[in-house]
């Protein structure tokens, strides 16, 4: 089996990995008070194994869930220890814990605090990763604003990198909401107002350009949007969001979580397909159908309507224009036991061809997509679907982002808390080149026409930002290689023998 380790940091991260867990629970038929397979058809359980542990104690078999959650403060992981419905499906030593959190402060994170129990984190992820037979790579949820799992996350995700340099790792990682969202979102409870959250952002990112394969961006003002244009909710909470993300993460899990499908059946698979270049690998994800609950009765839901939503704007977790970028590659996952795959194929090359102009002309057969027959949990609709797309239009939230970050970065507003947790302050200015590098390549390569010459342009701007940064050369260049057909197939063999033994 091809097994995935899953480590939630920080109150977000546990947050949504909790949902993640409950969700992927109930389709895979198990009971969460005791880890008991209780479904009713072995396609269910098959491929459990790629995110649980099997235990077999005597007569009784159990699943466990392959994460680690870890969080400086205590507050988050008592609570899920202590749910009566999910709190014993965990493994007891999988929650790690600090006591005093990093209270919005990434060097808090990332160094100070962070650097007390990260040995710990990596004992109990390194115990994980034994328990797999073949692992595919590591799972990371988090938000990028505060200080735990933005800074700590990010300094987990460089030491693994440098560990296990044949895995993948992909993260979902969440935004924070710009202060003019916040000022729209009537009813909205629980968004945080934390000033620093711009330079926590640019700091994570600066990690996650360099070291993760994929990240799926999670833009909490987006998921605010879809409850109140799609979902209809007057006011809408963390958990309404939670929810969506965990629906959008089991979409884009699910083929390799079951058995069947034809593409997408592992995640060096997917990051294969969808990322052309190492560096831009800033996933946007839509999830249809959304819409009022009641509402199902009134709605056409076939493969041709729920593709099309899929390419809306409006249905994605992050706020992208598709009309203002260009469409790089992309993966369309569809979900239900009456989905036809051939009728998903059709609408696919339809829409590809009714909006080519929105597609880079430089990469042919960009969207590719899979099938998995087994119905997601909690969908009221027989049929769904999700999309993974690398759209050049992810470049607006990080230049919003970038934005902020230099507003306050001018005055070194705040800076002298960042320093007194040891952080050097060249790390501010690093970490903004490297972000705004990461722009302009995504604008050259949306600007990008085919032809030999621009091909070969495309390959000198990648080697320039790779040069830019004496830090980034080596990560970039050792990921290029990773991506290389040619150590894919390797790898794919070994796995494969690996598998037979
Ligand atoms: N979608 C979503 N966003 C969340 C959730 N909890 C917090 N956030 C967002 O995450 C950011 C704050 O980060 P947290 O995850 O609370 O911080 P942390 O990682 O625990 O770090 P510290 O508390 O600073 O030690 C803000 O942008 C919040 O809007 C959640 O459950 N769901
Ligand atoms: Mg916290």
């Amino acid at each position: 089996m091809r097994e995935i380790v899953s480590i939630q940091v920080g109150q977000c991260g546990n947050q949504i990995g909790y949902k993640f867990w409950e969700t992927i629970a109930t389709e895979h038929g198990l009971n969460t008070s005791n880890g008991e397979f209780e479904g009713n058809s072995d396609l269910q359980i098959q491929r459990a194994n790629v995110y649980f542990n099997q235990i077999e104690n005597g007569q009784v078999e159990r699943y466990v869930p392959r994460a680690v959650l870890v969080d400086l403060e205590p507050g988050v992981l008592d609570s899920i220890a202590s749910s009566s419905q999910m709190g014993k499906f965990f493994n007891p030593d999988s929650y790690v814990s600090g006591q005093n959190g990093a209270g919005n402060n990434w060097a808090k994170g990332y160094y100070s605090e962070g650097s007390e129990i990260i040995d710990m984190v990596l004992d109990q992820v390194r115990k994980e990763a034994e328990n797999c037979d073949v692992l595919q790579g590591f799972q990371f949820t988090h938000s990028l604003g505060g200080g735990t799992g933005s800074g700590l996350g990010t300094n987990i995700l460089n030491i693994l990198e440098q560990e296990y340099s044949s895995k993948i790792l992909f993260n979902y990682s969440v935004y924070p909401a710009s202060a003019s969202d916040r000022q729209t979102q009537s009813g909205v409870s629980s968004v945080s107002d934390v000033v620093v959250e711009p330079y926590n952002t640019v700091l994570s990112l600066n990690a996650l350009i360099n070291t993760s394969h994929m990240t799926t961006v999670i833009e909490n003002n987006s998921l605010y949007r879809i409850c109140q244009n799609l979902l209809k909710l007057k006011t809408s909470s963390f958990a309404d969001v939670n929810y969506i993300i965990s629906q959008t993460m089991s979409s884009a899990t699910a083929t390799m979580r079951f058995p069947g499908a034809s593409n997408n059946t592992d995640i060096r698979k997917i990051c294969m397909n969808l990322i052309p270049f190492p560096r831009l690998h800033f996933i946007s994800q839509s999830l249809a159908p959304l819409y009022a609950r009641g509402n199902s009765k009134y709605e056409v839901i076939n493969e041709s309507e729920i593709i099309g939503r899929l390419f809306d704007s409006q249905s994605f977790m992050s706020d992208i224009e598709l009309r203002h970028g260009k469409i790089l590659t992309g993966s369309v996952l569809m979900r239900g036991s009456e989905v036809s795959e051939c009728e998903v194929d059709c609408q696919i090359k339809r829409l590809s061809d009714k909006h080519s102009s929105t597609f880079v002309e430089w990469i042919p057969n960009r969207l590719m997509s899979s099938v998995c027959k087994v119905n997601p949990a909690y969908q009221t609709s027989q049929m769904s679907g999700s999309s993974l797309l690398n759209t050049t239009s992810i470049q607006n939230s990080m230049s919003r982002i970038l934005h902020n970050f230099e507003k306050m970065y001018a005055r070194k507003a705040y800076v002298h808390w960042y320093e007194n947790e040891g952080m050097d302050i060249n790390e501010f200015d690093e970490a903004a080149a490297n972000l705004r590098d990461l722009i302009s390549e995504y604008e050259q390569y949306q600007e990008m026409k085919s032809g030999g010459d621009e091909d070969d342009e495309a390959e000198i701007i990648y080697e320039k930002k790779s040069h830019s940064h004496g830090f980034n050369t080596t990560r970039a260049s050792s990921k290029a290689s990773n991506y290389g057909e040619q150590a894919f197939h390797q790898e794919d063999e070994e796995m494969q023998e690996e598998e037979m033994v």
